[in-house]
């Protein structure tokens, strides 16, 4: 294991990649990241990603592989599983899905024929691609079917009207989750409605994952959901996967969807890094880190709210909020986004509910604080980040006004370092 070695062959080899990384390097410490999304991983999390089990196919799963060779990688899986199990409290745990979109689709596939109908969130009130936006191959194949929030009760779901979609629409599967939702979910009431018409329960907490293991947010499992899916990259702080938890009646349909049904040979470098990424999540520590990153939302939202900006739940309740330039500052998502790029502030551009506006130059920005809660910054320094996204909204005429913003921005940067390469 000669990580330091390696690069230096990188550097000598490919210096035009090894130039690129370095560049994306200095990117990610110079300036704040604040897409809800993203995180800064562990280094032990970066050397399980960079490590030989990459060189090693394992179709099959644990016991029952395809390929010979299995004496370490079972045990990397197997370690993947239960510590999966014991951090969301349920009966089985498939680490195997690349990433958020195949694990949605496994679970869809496990269980649903095409033209099946499943109850999602609406994409533009907060619901992710997978969940049915017809632009994906998972809209053309099953019927979806939405739900909305309420701007009026500050994004909150209105569950009569659920209901109603429900029993008029019968779906299969109950789906709730989200990509761009500043609130919790009343878990209780979707698992009424999925109850009432025979539905599965299915909770995509790509997002949320990580508050969820940290204990700061609901876990649907406590609810009596039947099947939770995650990405591993976002508030996990693990490398970029999916994970699909169920409970125990479901684990052979679900292991035989994702395996043989949908993927091949499992990324064992990824799961070992996953397995390394929920160990870190067990200890007490990460508890406290979960509940900084909702703190420091509540920070920001409150003094992007004080500023006059308008958010489109009024607040949130988890690590994201969804700020509407165009009502805020006359400016589309865009614009907004290249501004704070700027002046190295990252956001990303984002529909609003029911946005007029396209996608590429939607109505509003995303964002979010686990990357920042990383780096070490407290509820201070998001009132201090606030101001700065404030005032570069306001004067981004003034490219000196700019360049001095942007000047102060990497300064403050610089005393937090990044996890993984300071
Ligand atoms: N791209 C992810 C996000 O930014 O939320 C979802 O796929």
């Amino acid at each position: 294991m000669n990580a330091k070695k390696n690069w230096e062959l990188l550097e000598q080899n490919d210096r035009e990649i090894y130039e690129l990384i370095a560049g994306e390097e200095d990117r990610q410490k110079r300036g704040i990241e604040l897409i809800p999304s993203e995180n800064y991983t562990y280094p032990e999390v970066l050397a399980a990603t960079g490590s030989v089990l990459t060189n090693k196919y394992s179709e099959g799963y644990p016991g029952k592989r395809y390929y010979g060779g299995q004496e370490f990688t079972d045990q990397v899986e197997n370690l993947a599983r239960e510590r999966a199990k014991r951090l969301f409290r349920c009966d089985h745990a498939n680490v195997q899905p690349l990433s958020g979109s195949p694990m949605n689709q496994a679970v869809y596939l496990a269980f649903l024929k095409p033209g099946d109908t499943i109850l999602g969130m609406d994409l533009s009130h907060g619901g992710h691609l997978t969940h049915g936006a017809p632009v994906s191959h998972m809209g053309k194949i099953f019927n979806f079917v939405r739900y909305k929030t309420d701007p009026q009760a500050q994004g909150k779901i209105d569950f009569d009207q659920l209901m109603k979609i429900a029993k008029e629409t019968k779906p299969k599967i109950v789906l709730c989750g989200y990509t761009s939702y500043p609130r919790d979910y009343d878990y209780a009431d979707f698992k009424k409605v999925a109850d009432e018409v025979g539905a599965i329960t299915m909770a995509d907490v790509a997002h949320i994952g990580g508050l969820i293991a940290g204990g700061v947010m609901r876990n649907p499992f406590d609810y009596g959901f039947d099947i939770v899916t995650t990405t591993t990259h976002k508030t996990l702080r693990g490398p970029r996967a999916g994970l699909v938890l169920c409970r125990g009646g479901y684990a052979e349909i679900i292991d035989r969807s994702v395996f043989p049904g949908l993927q091949g040979g499992p990324h064992m470098h990824t799961i070992a890094a996953i397995a390394v990424a929920l160990g870190k999540a067990l200890q007490p520590e990460f508890r406290e880190y979960a509940g900084k990153i909702l703190k420091n939302a509540k920070a920001l939202a409150g003094k992007l709210m004080a500023e006059g900006i308008k958010l489109v739940t009024g607040g949130t309740d988890n690590h994201m909020m969804v700020a509407d330039t165009v009502a805020s500052s006359g400016l589309n998502g865009r614009e907004a986004e290249t501004i704070l790029d700027a002046v190295s502030i990252t956001v990303n551009k984002q529909v609003i509910p029911d946005d007029p506006n396209p996608p590429l130059r939607p109505s509003g920005i995303r964002i979010g604080t686990p990357c920042a809660t990383t780096r070490g910054m407290g509820e201070d320094d998001m009132a201090r980040i606030g101001g700065w996204m404030v005032k570069a909204l306001r004067s981004h005429k003034d490219q000196d006004d700019l360049a001095a913003l942007k000047k102060e921005v990497e300064a403050f940067c610089r005393r937090f370092p990044v996890p993984g390469i300071d």
